[in-house]
């Protein structure tokens, strides 16, 4: 859109004075981010409603992405940028005497999601809009986010995360029009109607009032405005008698209360199955609404409507279409079963069984007893089906949807739709040849691969300015809007000057990032140090711990000769642990421990650093990622689906030290083998020995003075106040035969990280490698990924 300075400044200055009651100059960070969110929003909203008339007048498909997560961050400066507006605004607020890094701090992060799967929802949002295309999420509202952070003695605190605070969203608009009703709990029995169908009748089912909100979801330089539809919980006046007591209340309002921070286990709690279909079956409701008023058959439903199911928490999905066209709209089953199927597709992003969802049938029937009901007849159907076939029981039974007293959403997505996808090469295929295998070999034609991205404008114009101005004077502008100009860069790779530059660029985020950590931790650190960084969620499979036992190596080998020669070296983590996860939580203790041993101990002579940067989150990330050198991806071959942080280390000019797993093989295939460091096993390796039962920890640890020299550290004392943990830890490794294979890449990665020390010493060849990747990373902008979903699987058009 186009805006002038002076316009804006008189908009802004009209803003703060009606919304305050007082003069630009007296407004608090927090008064100057709501009235420029207010400006921003009268500069958006025309668009948007452009956009929604535009979308039902020419009767596009639309692809509504379901997720229960949704984890965008902050959103000032994006909306920003993508109306163009941002660099004016700049501007304005700077003549006004406003600092906009003030302004854009007082914004609470949005963090309606855990990691890495929330994070790509927000991630596919922004690229909707950008590449044109009619894709709006469906999503919960909640008051909390994920938690807070705090470290207390070396051990994370949880508090919650009211990113309302006294300001609300912002951004967001409530649609009272668009509110429906869903229904939990009571009987269902069958009966016949007058026409003699047989109909559902409901006994004492809970009826929730479901309110949408619509968050606006820019697009890059299009004008283009999508929407972000989250939802709320209210109780219906006209059941206020049966909540009389503020417990009665608040027993709803817990709907959508907080997210569930659990990414480490499924739980299986009531709470989460309602939260689950609560946001479904609203979502399909509305979208049930507004295609009718196309005045098109809902057998056809699926030529207009896509929803794609974001990993198992939306499956509920296929079966709650059928119930609303089956039992609200009449639809014969069968019409009702192709369109659903045609209508629905999933992503998974994880192999680890242990998070495929299982409901248990009793709890699942009594929360939504009618759509257990329809579970059980698509199950019955299915298996039937397949029997007539000829199909071998064995894998009718590996497949099908109820068993046990169970219900595999997985199953349901699979079976309820038309495609099924992974998030990486490798995920995909390991989907295709060992956990959805038997499915693949029953519809190959469902699965295909989707590889991961992330917006390329938040990690480089947003989150590393100076690196953006790098580019620009090395290679033009034109890669701000066609990400693929970077390839530009590895013709210039060669060039002394050029390498110097983006040197300088690395050290000044690097100076942000120390004084940062000065701040917040009082730990000085060196630029002259490599940042080598592991910043995700703290999981087992993604082996914080192994990054660990090499700094414990490193800290015997300087004990033992402190003139050492090695580069100082600082090891900065960010990692938030599940609530009840309780290794993950013993090794941020370890972290903490070791970081006050080494940092305190002089004879290191700084050569050994330890940070942990307690509340990792998107904000967070936009600071550390640009500062690091080296970018930790040391998960066991297999086990990380994607990873995203990878794609945003190597954007910003980090060399990736990986494993081959996730989309770390496609990096390397992007950089080539020079411009990256990989170690450890594949997963071919690791399969090995699942099937051999052939890994022995404490053999490896016995016959390894080096691996028992760190293995003992954390039971002999050497660290202090973790004796328990150590010794939780040390069991991990030892007495439960070290699931994840740290000691046996043990040496590999010590053998990697020299490589990173030998390397790092040639500034130049560093700065070329760090160059190479920065040029090589377009391949994983998410406008691309998001164009693929949107031709392949949804078929819809920009
Ligand atoms: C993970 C785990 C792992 C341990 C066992 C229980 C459990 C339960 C849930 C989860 C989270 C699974 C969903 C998820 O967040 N996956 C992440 O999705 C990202 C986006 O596709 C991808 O980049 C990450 O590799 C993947 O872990």
């Amino acid at each position: 859109m186009q805006l002038t300075k002076e316009k804006f400044i008189r908009d802004f200055k009209d803003a703060v004075h009606e919304a305050q009651l007082i003069k630009v100059p007296a407004a608090t960070p927090t008064e100057a981010f709501v009235s420029l969110a207010k400006v921003i929003r009268k500069y958006y909203t025309p668009l948007w409603l452009e956009r929604n008339r535009k979308i039902s007048e020419d009767q596009k498909k639309v692809a509504y992405y379901f997720s229960i997560e949704f984890l965008p961050g902050r959103m000032l400066e994006t909306n920003l940028l993508n109306l163009g507006i941002l660099d004016t605004v700049k501007e304005g607020l700077a003549d006004l005497g406003i600092d906009f890094e003030e302004v854009k701090n007082a914004e609470h992060d949005m963090a309606l999601g855990n990691g890495g799967l929330g994070r790509l929802a927000a991630a596919f949002m922004d690229s909707l809009a950008t590449t044109g295309y009619p894709g709006f999420g469906n999503g919960l509202r909640y008051k909390y986010g994920l938690f807070k952070q705090r470290i207390v003695d070396g051990y994370q605190v949880e508090l919650p995360d009211s990113w309302f605070g006294s300001i609300g969203n912002v951004w967001e608009t409530r649609k009272d029009h668009d509110i429906v009703d869903v229904k939990l709990f009571g009987n269902v029995y069958l009966q016949a109607n007058e026409e003699g169908r047989i109909m559902p009748v409901y006994e004492n089912a809970q009826i929730l009032r479901a309110v949408p909100y619509d968050v606006p979801q820019i697009g890059f330089g299009n004008d283009n405005i999508n929407n972000l539809r989250l939802w709320d919980v209210e109780i219906p006046e006209e059941y206020e008698l049966n909540y009389p007591t503020v417990a009665d209340r608040r027993r709803v309002q817990d709907i959508t209360a907080t997210l569930y921070p659990d990414d480490s286990s499924y739980e299986g709690k009531e709470l989460r199955l309602i939260q689950e279909y609560f946001m479904t079956s609203a979502g399909l409701q509305t979208i049930i609404q507004s295609y009718l008023k196309q005045n098109r058959p809902l057998e056809n439903i699926h030529e207009k409507v896509s929803v794609h199911i974001n990993d198992t928490h939306p499956a509920v999905a296929p079966a709650e279409l059928m119930r609303l066209l089956v039992d609200d709209y009449g639809l014969e089953w069968d019409k009702a079963w192709q369109t659903t199927v045609k209508t629905m597709s999933y992503t998974n992003h994880t192999i680890l069984s242990e998070a495929l969802e299982k409901w248990d049938a009793e709890l699942f029937k009594n929360v939504l007893p009618r759509v257990y009901q329809i579970i059980l007849e698509i199950d019955n159907r299915y298996v039937a089906e397949l029997a007539q076939k000829g199909v071998n029981p064995e894998t009718i039974e590996n497949t099908r949807i109820v068993k046990n007293d169970q219900i595999h959403m997985a199953n349901l997505a699979i079976i309820g739709g038309h495609s099924v996808n992974g998030v990486a090469k490798l995920h995909t295929e390991l989907l295709k040849d060992d956990t959805l295998h038997d499915f693949f070999v029953l519809f190959p034609e469902k699965f295909n691969n989707k590889t991961n991205g992330i917006v390329q404008r938040r990690w480089t114009q947003i989150a590393a300015p100076e690196l953006s101005e790098a580019i620009d004077k090395t290679i033009g502008t034109g890669w701000r809007t066609d990400i693929h100009e970077l390839r530009k860069l590895n013709e210039l790779a060669d060039n002394p000057e050029i390498l110097a530059d983006f040197y300088q660029v690395k050290q000044d985020a690097k100076a942000k990032l120390a004084a940062y950590i000065k701040e917040t931790t009082g730990i000085d650190v060196s630029t002259d140090a490599i940042f080598d960084v592991q910043v995700k969620r703290l999981h087992a499979y993604k082996r914080q711990l192994l990054n660990l036992l090499h700094i414990i190596k490193l800290y015997w080998d300087l004990k033992d000769n402190p003139d050492l020669d090695m580069v100082p070296r600082v090891f900065i983590f960010g990692a938030k642990a599940a609530p009840g996860y309780h290794f993950a939580k013993s090794v941020i203790k370890l972290i903490n421990e070791i970081a006050n041993l080494v940092n305190q101990d002089a004879s290191l002579q700084g050569k050994l650093k330890v940070v942990f940067l307690e509340n990792y989150n998107v904000s967070l990330a936009e600071l550390i990622i640009p500062a690091a050198n080296v970018s930790e991806q040391i998960s066991l071959a297999s086990k990380e689906a994607s990873g995203t942080s990878n794609m945003k280390f190597m954007m910003t000019g980090a060399v990736t030290l990986a494993t081959l797993d996730g989309a770390n093989i496609e990096i390397k295939d992007e950089v080539g083998d020079d411009n990256i460091v990989i170690f450890g096993m594949d997963k071919d390796e690791v399969y090995q020995h699942y099937a051999n039962h052939d890994y022995y920890s404490r053999g490896v640890y016995e016959s390894n003075p080096t691996i028992k020299r760190v293995v003992d550290t954390f039971v002999n004392g050497t660290i202090p106040n973790s004796a328990s943990e150590g010794t939780e830890i040390y069991e991990a490794l030892i007495t439960h035969n070290d699931e994840y294979f740290l000691l046996e890449d043990f040496e590999a990665y010590v053998a990697a990280q020299a490589q990173i020390d030998a390397l790092y010493r040639d500034k130049e060849k560093w700065s070329r490698m760090s160059l190479l990747n920065i040029a090589n990373s377009d391949k994983f902008t998410s406008d691309d990924t998001i164009t693929q979903y949107a031709q392949d699987i949804w078929q819809l058009e920009n």
